[in-house]
């Protein structure tokens, strides 16, 4: 089968998911087309069977915002007519679905089915955008294939839009192979607490800082902060505010978080919301014990005093007092990382969940363009 898959290729949860799945999907045997605005930023160029194709965006001065949409549906149609894709897959509804509406409607010579998968932002707040509502759900009605990451994504888009269209459910995975515990690095120097994201509001980063200096005064641990964003200014203006600047290390963005991540005693992710947490589950396939919010998607991932902690979002207090317990407590730390690196392999695995998109294309292909969903 040969798909096309457009994602953001910076670094939100959204790309890294579309572009470890195209490379999983080469190494079954798919070929697969990338088509975006620059090359994905975890796509291995050496993959076979993996294609890249720029979107290019001519600015002419006219254009005060240049028509990105358009430009990704122009290129959608042309890679799809000279590679003969059979299917479009697009992460991220906005607008990527709607580009990918057009490059259908404009391959007449045959049908072309799309699929649209919901990551997080483009339906919990930019697709309630009122500028963005009607369109948002006009290309989730018209898409041919609706996939989202977690119940929570499922049930909000449900309630929001009115979609009555049957959404799937596909959970985010992790290659377990390559992200999993290195006792003897985490053994090296202070205990470590990781954040990784892309500084945004919706992540809540300051949360991080107030919360590291409450653990402070109980272990001589270190806050490691991986991406970067808006937020990271004032992040480091509070940390210097608070004394703790020294003990705080912005990283800005990483390339290899599977060398990184092995190396940290916890992950802290205060997010306002969150559709799934991708972050949280490459870390507890690291045997990183998680202390996140419970919000949005987290507790399809995370089960409370099993495998991590959900607190409430801004309860700085409660979110410190479980990152000081699994930082001083050894035989606590022991048990919720053990569980977690369980739940990563037993859940969450690529093997179990990359099936998953395998049959999802079949049935979407299989059903015609007079197939409805
Ligand atoms: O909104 C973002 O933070 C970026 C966004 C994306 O689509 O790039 O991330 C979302 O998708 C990730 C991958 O599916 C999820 O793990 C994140 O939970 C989700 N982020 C939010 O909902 C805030």
């Amino acid at each position: 089968m040969r798909i096309g898959i457009t994602c953001y290729p910076t670094y939100g949860g959204s790309g890294i998911v579309a572009t470890e799945l195209g490379m999983e999907l080469a190494l079954r045997g798919y070929e697969v087309h990338f088509i975006s605005y620059a090359n994905p930023i975890r796509l291995d160029p050496d993959t076979p069977n993996v294609y890249y194709h720029e979107v290019e965006v001519s600015n002419y001065p006219l254009f005060v915002y240049p028509p990105y949409s358009l430009a990704l549906a122009s290129r959608m149609y042309e890679v799809a007519e000279r590679q003969k894709l059979d299917l479009l897959h697009v992460h991220y509804a906005i607008p990527h679905s709607i580009s990918a509406l057009l490059a259908q409607q404009m391959t007449t010579s045959r049908f072309l089915p799309f699929i649209t998968t919901l990551h997080g932002t483009d339906i919990t707040l930019v697709g309630t955008d009122r500028s963005y509502f009607p369109i948002t759900k006009f290309s989730i009605e018209r898409s041919n294939g609706v996939t989202t990451i977690s119940e929570f994504m499922r049930q909000r888009t449900e309630d929001f839009f009115g979609i009555t269209q049957p959404i799937e459910v596909i959970h985010n995975f992790v290659n377990c192979t390559l992200y999993r515990p290195d006792p003897e690095a985490r053994a090296k120097g202070r205990k470590r607490i990781l954040h990784i994201s892309n500084f945004r509001p919706v992540k809540r980063v300051n949360d991080c800082i107030l919360a590291f200096a409450k653990v402070r005064p109980h272990v001589d641990a270190e806050l490691v902060m991986a991406g970067d964003g808006p937020d990271r200014g004032p992040a480091e203006q509070l940390a210097r505010d608070l004394g703790v600047a020294e003990h705080v290390r912005f990283l800005g963005k990483q390339d290899h978080m599977e060398r990184l991540i092995p190396r940290m005693h916890a992950l802290h992710l205060p997010s306002e919301t969150e559709a799934f947490g991708l972050a949280a589950l490459e870390a507890m396939a690291c045997g990183v014990a998680p202390v996140a919010t419970l919000a949005g998607g987290v507790p399809d991932l995370i089960t409370h005093g099993v495998d991590g902690y959900m607190e409430p979002v801004g309860d700085i207090d409660a979110q410190a007092a479980r990152l000081t317990a699994l930082l001083t407590d050894e035989r606590l730390h022991d048990r919720i990382a053990t569980a977690a690196r369980a739940t990563a392999l037993k859940r969450f695995c690529t093997d179990l969940i990359i099936p998953r998109y395998e049959v999802y294309y079949q049935q979407v292909c299989s059903r015609g363009s007079s197939g409805g969903r």
